[in-house]
């Protein structure tokens, strides 16, 4: 329900970022190459029946060694800045300590390669991948790692800083804590929600510490990235306007509480949200929040990463016991939207993006917005040379299109990077999800264009959304 008028085109601010995204350990394969050092993930796809069909990033998309092929890829899409992480056990292989100066090699290549394509590095410096070595000695419940965060931040700014302008520290610590140490779906695997929210915790403290580093380092721009979700009711999915009732509304501001202000509240106001505290101190205590984090959290950053997929939907459900997800929810339903899915059942509700981007820009003024990942699994056919991936460019354009109107009505949105640039090893779901503008043959390493990444390619060298809805490009434009 964009207001955007058809037949029109809908131009993006000059200076728009326009990108796409990856992480090391979904993309780069190598695992153990060049002196690099295990990661959780490494031992958790040798967990029997953590990933789907046994799959694991020990090759992946060969990014390490075909990386200068992507580059050209990249290049060929125009895109104006690419999003990769930086595996910290290629460069620390035990997390703290030794320097493997072969794996600071490999993105400084990537770095260079991407400098002269005329694609602008940021460079993300947590997606996931801790270093085993960190793991036993506690992981991201010990708050040493946060720490040992800072140390391998300056490790890779003094290496990359002349040349990466644009920084990430981690990303997502609601997924990395909740997924990886509260239900166990993801690394390490484990599931105790006391170890969640102090990871949690753990995980905003270095980010802290490391835009502390990495201002001290000269860095230009520095940013965090955070899944956020618009916490909804059924009703409100088709129709925002619509008002919920005061059940409803203490519904939804209970898990927008949990989901979105846990992260957003300490980082850009550095205090945790009064309704969250309790439920905290409830499950995990609060012994593990010292005095000072809350400012070494909520250091100025430039930009806030926003990573959106579908939104919550939720409401009063009397009796409803704790979603496993998210304690703290006793008494609320997790309805779902009534909206057609992606291939991951994620429902598809670009509305809920313009609405996200206005209530940031409303709640949390002064910085600076950027998409720092957004897009969509579908089951891609290969036809010949071609994908015809119609689906995927609708999702794109429909959420373009919700950020536009974000924009005009005044939020400040920098710029929109795709999730993923190919596809890749999409955590527990192995290779079974496609989210890439690239499709990947991963027996032959092939990579493929997909229409969607055609189409996107027009959106760059636009700065916007041409008139016509989901056009598909002509053959010669292809060639
Ligand atoms: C993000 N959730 O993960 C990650 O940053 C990417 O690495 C990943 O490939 C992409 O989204 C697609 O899944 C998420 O359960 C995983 O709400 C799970 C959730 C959100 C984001």
């Amino acid at each position: 329900t964009s207001a955007a008028p058809r037949g029109q085109t809908l131009a993006f601010p000059d200076g728009f970022v326009w990108g796409a995204a990856t992480a090391a350990y979904q993309v780069e394969g190598a695992v153990k190459e060049d002196g690099r050092g295990p990661s959780i993930w490494d031992t958790f796809c040798r967990t029997p029946g953590a990933i789907a069909d046994g799959h694991t990033g020990d090759t992946a998309c060969d990014h390490y060694h075909r990386y200068a092929d992507d580059v050209r890829l990249m290049d060929r899409l125009d895109l104006s800045v690419y999003r990769f992480s930086v595996s910290w056990s290629r460069v620390q292989p035990d997390g703290h300590g030794r320097v493997n100066p072969a794996g600071l090699d490999f993105y400084e290549r990537l770095v260079d390669e991407l400098l002269e394509a005329g694609v602008a590095p940021y460079a993300a410096l947590y997606h996931w991948d801790l270093p085993q070595a960190l793991e036993d000695r506690g992981g991201w419940t010990d708050r040493d790692t946060a720490y040992r965060f800072a140390d391998y931040a300056k490790i890779v700014q003094d290496r990359l800083g002349d040349r990466v302008r644009t920084w990430m520290t981690v990303n997502e610590p609601w997924v990395s804590a909740t997924l990886g140490y509260g239900i166990g779906v993801h690394a390490p695997g484990r599931t105790s929600w006391a170890d969640a929210f102090r990871a949690s915790h753990h995980l905003l403290l270095a980010h802290g510490l490391g835009v502390q580093v990495l201002r001290g380092g000269g860095a230009h721009e520095v940013t965090i990235s955070v899944n956020l979700a618009p916490v909804l009711t059924p009703g409100q999915v088709n129709d925002p306007s619509l008002e919920p009732s005061p059940e409803d509304a203490d519904a939804v501001d209970r898990v927008d509480a949990l989901i979105n202000r846990q992260f957003l509240d300490p980082v850009l106001r550095g205090e945790y949200p009064e309704r969250v505290l309790p439920i905290i101190e409830r499950v995990a205590g609060l012994g593990h929040i010292r005095d000072g984090d809350l400012a070494d959290i909520g250091r100025p950053i430039d930009l806030l990463g926003v990573n959106y997929y579908t939104p919550c939907v939720v409401r009063s459900g009397p009796g409803e016991p704790a979603n496993p997800a998210y304690p703290g929810t006793e008494g609320i339903e997790f309805t779902g939207a009534y909206a057609p899915t992606t291939a991951t059942g994620w429902p598809i509700v670009p509305t809920g993006l313009s609405q996200l981007l206005l209530r940031l820009t409303r709640d949390y003024p002064g910085v600076g917005l950027l998409v720092t990942e957004n897009g969509a699994a579908f089951d891609d056919a290969v036809t010949g040379e071609r994908v015809h991936d119609a689906d995927r460019t609708a999702f794109l354009e429909s959420h373009l299109r919700a950020a536009h109107e974000a924009i005009e009505a005044g939020a400040d949105l920098r710029g929109y990077l795709v999730w993923s640039l190919m596809d890749n090893f999409e955590w527990a779901e192995g290779y079974s999800k496609r989210f890439g503008l690239l499709h990947v043959d991963f027996d032959t390493q092939r990579r493929l264009l997909k229409d969607s990444a055609l189409w996107y390619r027009e959106v760059i060298r636009h700065n916007g959304l041409r008139s016509e809805r989901t056009r598909r490009p002509t053959l010669e434009e292809v060639a």
